[in-house]
């Protein structure tokens, strides 16, 4: 609850989504002199509604300290595509590095240049190498998020609505199956790259909580994986593939971009196959419900999952505060503070290990349903 008075605090408008994103686009073609003693924030690619968000927050609260930052994302979602900028921001004296990342591999030279010339590198939402990370800014743990969806696929196939009173949907996914003898449930996923670390990551999990017994001869534990490399005309193309194929019955998309591709091309064919996985209720309007007077069955995506983006930003700014002024290196137990900043209170993180480096977490996955799309369409 408390944090979803934080998401509702946010107050980011649809217009101001708009307005941010044409600047975003101008800024990615970038200058030294902006570039130069600023923080730069690089995300997967321009164009991504999510990482428009994200960059609001980022700067919203560099703002608020008095730092400059510039946002330098790449045309393409790939990894050669950052390799460059974030070379050209180290050789033009940037203050800092924020990354989510195209890939895991590839980035070493540049990162290695980024730690000669002492400019601290911190990933959020896809993890850079531990080699070269102060940190990664973990949204929400990768446990959860897998597991939710994988959840929330299986009910919505099942013709289970969501209860905000079973938050993490365990108890009625477990209900659901247990009444269920049914022909094999089979669920596809539409996901960014194919070497993306986040989405690789909620894949893995996904596939963990689908070993668990309750699934067992109910749900195939196989996922049917296709890639739209977080473009939406690629993203179409996989969904119009999964339509044709027909061997799916719900599809989960762990990609803002994905899911909204697919909640077209689904609702448009007035498919059978059901969607959910992370998205934007602002890009998913059409497809969602938009009150509890509306019955979710009747919409492609009944109900999805995501965080608050924007806080999401404004905490990489943190952490790259609390490494310029108080001497934060991310190491496992440490911790950082993140000053109060528009309707959020101070907050204090401490950096967990994570695989052979560190993560801090600062969010929760959020659910968004019938009932509370009204409240989020013009916000997220
Ligand atoms: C997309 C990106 C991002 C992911 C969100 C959910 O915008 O792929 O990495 O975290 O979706």
């Amino acid at each position: 609850m408390k944090h979803l008075k934080k998401l509702m605090a946010i107050g980011l408008t649809a217009a101001m989504v708009t307005t941010t994103f044409g600047a975003a686009t101008a800024l990615a073609a970038g200058d030294s002199k902006e570039v130069s003693g600023s923080h730069v924030f690089m995300f997967k690619s321009v164009g991504n509604a999510f990482g428009v968000i994200m960059y609001d927050g980022f700067s919203s609260y560099m703002e608020q300290v008095g730092e400059n930052c510039i946002e330098k994302s790449p045309a393409e979602t790939t990894v050669a595509a950052q390799v460059q900028l974030l070379d050209e921001s180290i050789t033009q004296g940037c203050k800092s590095l924020s990354i989510s990342t195209n890939g895991d591999t590839g980035y070493d030279e540049v990162f290695a240049k980024a730690q000669e010339s002492g400019i601290p590198v911190v990933s959020v939402d896809s993890a850079a190498s531990a080699d070269y990370r102060v940190t990664h800014n973990n949204q929400a743990s990768s446990a959860d998020i897998g597991a939710m969806q994988v959840r929330a696929a299986v009910m919505i196939e099942l013709g289970v609505p969501y209860d905000p009173e079973d938050a993490d949907m365990s108890k009625s996914v477990e209900a659901a199956l247990a009444d269920y003898d049914g022909e094999e449930i089979h669920i596809g996923v539409l996901s960014a790259g194919i070497d993306t670390p986040v989405q690789n990551g909620w894949i893995a999990e996904m596939e963990k909580e689908l070993s668990k017994d309750i699934y067992a001869g109910k749900v195939s534990p196989e996922l049917d994986k296709k890639y739209g490399d977080d473009e939406a005309t690629k993203s179409t193309t996989q969904a119009q593939a999964f339509l044709a194929e027909n061997k799916v019955d719900v599809i989960i998309s762990p990609t803002t971009v994905g899911i909204a591709a697919a909640g077209e091309v689904l609702t448009q064919a007035q498919s059978d196959i059901k969607l959910t996985g992370l998205g934007l209720p602002s890009e998913m309007k059409n497809y969602m419900p938009a009150s509890a007077d509306d019955n979710e069955f009747d919409f492609v995506c009944p109900y999805m999952m995501l965080w608050d983006v924007k806080h999401l930003g404004a905490s990489t700014a943190a952490i790259q505060m609390a490494v310029q002024n108080d001497g934060f290196d991310g190491a496992a137990g440490s911790t950082m503070t993140m000053e109060a900043w528009g309707d959020y209170a101070e907050e204090t993180f401490t950096a967990e290990e994570d695989g052979d480096g560190t993560s801090v977490l600062t969010g929760i996955p959020y659910v968004f349903y019938k009932d509370n799309m009204a409240e989020w369409v013009d916000v997220l």
